[in-house]
């Protein structure tokens, strides 16, 4: 049987370490991994940490991204692989919400409507969050969200409190990822045909 290629949204989120290069690491180890192909990854955001009691801008600030990509994975199966890489890069799960060196979250899997213990597709919240909608709509101006519409108008209408990631984290390689336009192809679509 030959297995189908499903258009998927990855949002990656980062608050601890050096957050836009372990989002950029993350990425290229996605876009290597077997069954995942033609990632394409937004510019990234800084942005003000969500806590379960609000925007805390005293919290330390994250950077945010989106990514593109086509799997022949099942949501399950990529899910594991989010996971793993979470993982690989130093994530602990210790609060829910808490302070965290790398999220990876399946905004969506194609227009697959996923609701299990473990994977709840569309994501439930990417529709109010600006640190979603935001890189989004850099990478793709005609995005829609299924089930509540265009991108471009969920960010109007909740506001974008997002600002541009140019800056660089303590420690880590000087980079100007808000220069680089709106796509950054992560790997070469040849090299990760699924
Ligand atoms: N899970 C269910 N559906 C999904 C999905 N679509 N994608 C399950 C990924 N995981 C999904 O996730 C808990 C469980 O959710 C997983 O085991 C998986 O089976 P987690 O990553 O361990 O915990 P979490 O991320 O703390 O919880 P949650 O509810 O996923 O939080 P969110 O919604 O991801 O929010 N502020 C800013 N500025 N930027 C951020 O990126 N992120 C969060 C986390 C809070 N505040 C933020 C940001
Ligand atoms: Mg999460």
């Amino acid at each position: 049987m030959i297995a189908q290629v499903v258009p998927v949204l990855l949002a990656f989120g980062a608050n601890q370490g050096g957050r836009a290069d372990t989002i950029r690491a993350a990425q290229r180890d996605l876009a290597a991994t077997p069954g995942i192909a033609q990632l394409t990854a937004s510019p990234l955001r800084e942005t003000v940490a969500l806590t379960p009691s609000g925007p805390d801008p005293l919290a330390p600030k994250y950077v945010n991204g989106v990514a593109l990509a086509e799997t022949t994975l099942s949501p399950h199966e990529l899910l594991d692989v989010m996971q793993r890489v979470e993982h690989e890069h130093g994530r602990v799960r210790a609060e829910r919400w808490g302070d965290r060196t790398l999220d990876i979250d399946l905004i969506l899997f194609g227009g697959r409507v996923i609701s299990d213990e473990r994977l709840t597709v569309p994501h439930p919240r990417a529709h109010e969050r600006d640190f979603v909608l935001a890189p989004w709509l850099a990478l793709d101006a005609d995005a829609v969200l299924m089930g509540h519409g265009r991108v471009q108008e969920l960010l109007e209408r909740i506001g974008d409190t997002t600002a541009p990631f140019s800056g660089n984290d303590p420690g880590t390689q000087p980079q100007h990822d808000g220069e680089r336009g709106a796509r950054e192809y992560v790997a070469p679509a040849s090299e990760t045909r699924p």
